[in-house]
């Protein structure tokens, strides 16, 4: 992923095959070069003809949403939240192997859930919960505590104060091919998949960024 405008579609860093037999090969095909695609496109159009926004960040923009000008503050939101987001989901996925969180992340887990089953089961209560379209996410709020929360369409934490650490996208894009409707059954699948090094990379990153 480029830093700035304009923004490309960089290979995932693992084989499309690589989730089978928890996210299917042609879901992760349309998933990464079709929908992500569209965002990537959307938000390079949107942003074509604002030269003095091109040299910002992706989080540069999606944080600072509201002091964009009024006519591409929708579509910075959307589409600039719909690449944050499919970037974040892609990145916290990995070949199944340990599906343990790690860490000092683990850890913290532990500490703010109980255990590890205890987060599964809230995180996994809080995924079903998103009516339509949106994202379940394990973030650390204002006050530097690890917190489930979620978010519509392609909304991001940021605007709320939230740094991401993990999330699961429950469009059903990302899972109706394998899945149909059954939602649940995608969340359990995606559990064996969760790159937690990655998840603790983000939550060592948030300290390194508030101290
Ligand atoms: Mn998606």
């Amino acid at each position: 992923m480029n830093e700035h405008y304009k923004f490309v579609n960089t290979p995932l860093p693992y084989a499309y095959h690589a989730m089978e037999p928890y996210i299917d090969e042609k879901t992760m095909h349309l998933h990464h070069e079709r929908h992500l695609q569209a965002y990537i496109d959307n938000l390079n159009n949107t942003l074509s003809k604002y030269s003095q926004f091109q040299h910002w960040t992706l989080e540069q923009l999606i944080v600072n949403v509201p002091s964009l000008p009024a006519d591409i503050q929708t579509s910075v939101k959307n589409n600039g939240g719909g690449v944050f987001n499919h970037q974040f989901y892609f990145s916290n996925l990995s070949n199944p192997t340990s599906s343990l969180p790690v860490g000092i992340l683990g850890e913290a887990i532990k500490k703010e859930f109980g255990s590890y089953l205890s987060f599964k089961n809230q995180f996994k209560t809080a995924a079903l919960s998103v009516f339509g379209s949106g994202y379940a996410w394990l973030a650390v709020n204002a006050a530097g505590q690890l917190t489930i929360m979620t978010t519509q369409n392609q909304d991001t934490p940021f605007p709320l104060g939230m740094f991401p650490i993990l999330n699961i996208d429950v469009w059903e894009h990302a899972y109706y091919l394998k899945h149909y409707n059954l939602r649940a059954d995608y969340i359990d699948d995606w559990f064996h998949i969760v790159n937690w090094n990655r998840a603790n990379q983000s939550y060592i990153r948030y300290f390194d960024l508030t101290l």
